[in-house]
């Protein structure tokens, strides 16, 4: 396959400094090499341009923690990976989780597109409903219509000239453990289906992952949004708000697996690796070794 590798090295949707430094961590642990040597041509399309927090104040134009900011940094991602060939397979590095408000627009090519969201959060909030005001807890919302106008128009004009959205139904989320109150109706409201870490624990990964292929049947892409706080905190400590009772190495590894073997999957995000708060890089290879499970590593 060509994989095409986008960083945004943006920490300005975050409560904590430092996932600004995910994408360098994240090549530093191998991860073009690796996918190179899985047999896929990777052309490394570098970092978009962010701006940093100390040059503008926090609420800048619009009251909103550095919306203005975030919105530009999103709106070029979504630039650079929409002029890309619909058959080149993107993976973007954030960054904090809003960078997927342009990632997930860029790589979907305006089609009806399936968001696979692997998170502790269901990053669900609007500007109404955050406690925190911080805009990495709201992501999803925005794709799919919700919360600030700007931030929700990122995907520009569908094919039928309507605002590229994310369907609520083509939203599924697995590895959820923390959910604001407020958060909590928007999603039940939405009919967004999450499966929590109650249910990994019932179901498993495998049930899981068939049921949420079977789900997403109808949608012409498929994206994997994967942050690193999904995966147990023992596991990625290099998070800037874990959650206890994530997915185990095993769990976040077999996911990846079984997606990879549907040959669904058209576009990845890898985000909120801060290494600043990591022991020797262990998340950036942690969460390479789970792009590598995505894009056809096998055990045998
Ligand atoms: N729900 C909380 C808020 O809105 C925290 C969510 C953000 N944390 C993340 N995103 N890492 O997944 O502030
Ligand atoms: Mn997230
Ligand atoms: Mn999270
Ligand atoms: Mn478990």
């Amino acid at each position: 396959m060509n994989l095409s590798i986008l960083g945004v090295p943006m920490d300005l949707g975050a409560g904590r400094r430092g996932v600004d430094m995910g994408p360098g961590a994240l090549r530093n642990a191998r991860l073009n090499a690796t996918l190179r040597g899985l047999g896929h041509s990777v052309t490394d399309l570098g970092d978009v341009a962010v701006t940093i927090p100390e040059t503008v104040d926090k609420l800048e134009q619009s009251g909103l923690i550095f919306r203005d900011s975030i919105l530009g940094a999103c709106s070029e991602a979504y630039r650079r990976l929409s002029a890309l060939d619909a058959d080149t397979f993107p993976i973007s590095l954030g960054g904090d989780h809003s960078v997927s408000m342009g990632t997930v627009a860029g790589a979907s090519q305006g089609r009806r597109t399936g968001l696979i969201w692997v998170d502790a959060h269901t990053d669900y909030n609007t500007p109404g409903s955050s406690p925190s005001g911080n805009i990495h807890g709201m992501p999803v919302a925005h794709l799919t219509g919700l919360g600030d106008p700007q931030l929700s128009s990122i995907g520009g004009l569908n094919n039928e000239g309507q605002a590229w959205r994310v369907r609520p139904e083509d939203v599924v989320m697995i590895g959820i453990r923390s959910v604001d109150p407020a958060e909590r109706e928007l999603v039940k409201q939405a009919g967004i289906k999450v499966y929590t870490m109650k249910d990994v624990d019932t179901l498993g990964i495998s049930r899981i992952t068939s049921e949420t292929l079977e789900r997403l049947s109808g949608v012409e892409r498929l994206h994997v949004s994967f942050d690193a706080d999904a995966l147990d905190p023992s596991v990625c400590p290099g998070v800037g708000t874990p959650v206890l009772g994530g997915l185990s190495y095993r769990e976040g590894h077999l996911l990846m697996e079984l997606l990879s073997e549907s040959r669904r999957v058209t576009s990845l995000d890898i985000v909120e690796v801060n290494p600043t708060l990591d022991t020797r890089n262990t998340t950036a290879e942690v969460m390479v070794s789970m792009a590598a499970s995505l894009l056809g590593q096998r055990i045998l």
